[in-house]
């Protein structure tokens, strides 16, 4: 595939591009232009819905969608909340999004705001993150001052006020109704949905909560319109994607990929990930961040029908979990042949265990469980029946809990097991082997 086209991150490397008379210098604020002074807000959530763009947080789900769902009820506020919790393990793409161009989101925001009939919206970014609150909060002054936020802004009329919050310091503050709870001043527990916040959302408001990378396509799809976005990308996955890529490859970093690569070119191609770290092979790869189901090498390079696999929805996912995993949030974590999958199970559950909320028993005892049952296999002390015992929990968790959290605990160990359960019996087998410093099993 010939090199991508840049929807988000074209002028990225553009020194100065954070500052806001260098990012108008090289076409910002042109969209906000369109959408204020040429377009209406219904024509703005017509464009997103015609583009097909799905929430880049991890879910998927269509963006137009999600704004057609907004209710509006006469004399109450609407809300666009900016998700920019960025959390998962090996998501990162956020992060780099908004240190490296914070007016793109900021020019997305007041875009969808428009279209969406707020005059306060929000952008909740990751409270360890307060270097990149810092470089938003400089240019939300800088637009302030350049009449692109506030009161009637560039003479149409709209006023809209754009607040940064930092996060709560919780994983689970990235789920949007934790998220919203914590916005509240409150502890980040989940909600139960429905209500949605599209209907009752934050200060039982309608509110729509969108992902940064979500948000950040609106200047290029009101610019463009729709129907190109549309173009680009494979099927239903259009677009582009902001992929984190890290683990054992010699590449790792931010890309943006136009969906629909081949798998096997953006691990072995130069142009991304250049390969596997030298002298090794890939074992298996979590390709949407840590709460997608894990798959060995053979089965990301190739669905089970054989078909290469390629960097979308439905491709990844091809399969079911039989066979195959998710997109995510874009989290591409790869495993060389020195990675022992019952150390990295055991780590990804030490994570939920730590994060889970406590709302419900099948999360909260559960996580607990799995760690505690990991960390014996992993150190030797565990027995045959611990395996089946896992699968058997993780069963238990997977859709009897309020938030998906319980899921994203379940998948990586049941999928680990699924396709890795050799290497689970042989550290039952084989503790003294298993437990020496570095040791890693090799099938035979
Ligand atoms: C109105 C309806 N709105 C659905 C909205 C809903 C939400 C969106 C998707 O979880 C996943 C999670 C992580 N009326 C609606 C409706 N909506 N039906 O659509 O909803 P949902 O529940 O499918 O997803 P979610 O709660 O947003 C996100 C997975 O992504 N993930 C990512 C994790 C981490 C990050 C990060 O660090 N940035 O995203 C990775 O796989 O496990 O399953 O807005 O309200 N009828
Ligand atoms: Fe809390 Fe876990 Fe229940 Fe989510 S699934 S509400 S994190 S206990």
């Amino acid at each position: 595939m010939a090199e991508s086209i840049k929807i988000l991150t074209g002028n990225f490397d553009v020194p100065g591009i954070e500052q806001l008379d260098v990012y108008r210098k090289n076409g910002g604020y042109a969209g906000l232009e369109k959408a204020l002074k040429q377009m209406s807000p219904d024509e703005i959530v017509e464009e997103v819905k015609k583009s097909g763009v799905r929430g880049r947080g991890g879910a998927g789900f269509p963006m137009g969608m999600k704004w057609g769902f907004l209710a509006k009820p006469e004399g109450v506020p609407r809300y666009l909340v900016c998700n920019g919790d960025e959390s998962e393990p090996g998501t990162f793409k956020d992060h780099y999004l908004m240190m490296k161009s914070p007016h793109l989101l900021i020019e997305g925001m007041i875009i969808s705001s428009f279209a969406l009939g707020a005059n306060t919206s929000f952008i909740y970014v990751r409270g360890e993150l307060m270097y990149v609150i810092n470089i938003l909060e400089k240019a939300i002054a800088e637009a302030k001052a350049a009449g692109l936020l506030g009161k009637n802004i560039l003479g149409t009329g709209y006023d809209l006020e754009l607040v940064v919050q930092p996060g709560g310091g919780a994983y689970i503050c990235g789920e949007e109704t934790a998220l919203l709870e914590s916005l509240e001043g409150k502890r980040g527990n989940p909600r139960n949905k429905p209500p949605f916040p599209a209907v009752k959302g934050l200060y039982q408001c309608p509110t729509v909560v969108n992902n940064v990378e979500s948000i950040s396509t609106t200047p290029w799809i009101v610019l463009n319109g729709g129907e190109e976005y549309a173009k680009v990308g494979i099927g239903r996955s259009t677009g582009t994607k902001l992929i984190s890529a890290s683990g054992h490859v010699k590449n790792p970093g931010v890309y943006e990929i136009e969906l629909g690569l081949p798998v096997e070119e953006f691990i072995y191609s130069d142009q991304y990930l250049g390969g596997i770290r030298d002298g090794h092979g890939l074992k298996a790869v979590v390709a949407g961040g840590s709460s997608v189901p894990i798959l060995p090498k053979d089965l990301i390079l190739k669905t089970a029908a054989g078909e290469p696999r390629l960097m979308s929805y439905e491709s990844l996912s091809d399969g079911g979990f039989a066979s195959g995993t998710m997109l995510g949030s874009g989290g591409f974590i790869a495993m060389d042949e020195t990675t022992c999958i019952v150390r990295n199970t055991w780590n990804f559950s030490r994570f939920y265990r730590h994060e889970s909320c406590g709302q419900c028993s099948p999360c909260r005892e559960g996580t607990g469980w799995m760690e505690k049952v990991l960390y014996r296999i992993e150190h030797g002390k565990g027995n045959e029946r611990d395996i089946d015992l896992l699968v058997d929990v993780a069963k238990k968790i997977e859709g009897n809990t309020i938030c998906p959290l319980g899921d994203a605990a379940a998948w990586p160990v049941a999928s680990a097991i699924r396709h890795f359960r050799d290497e689970f019996e042989w550290h039952v087998k084989n503790p003294e082997a298993a437990t020496k410093k570095g040791a890693v099993y090799q099938p035979e």
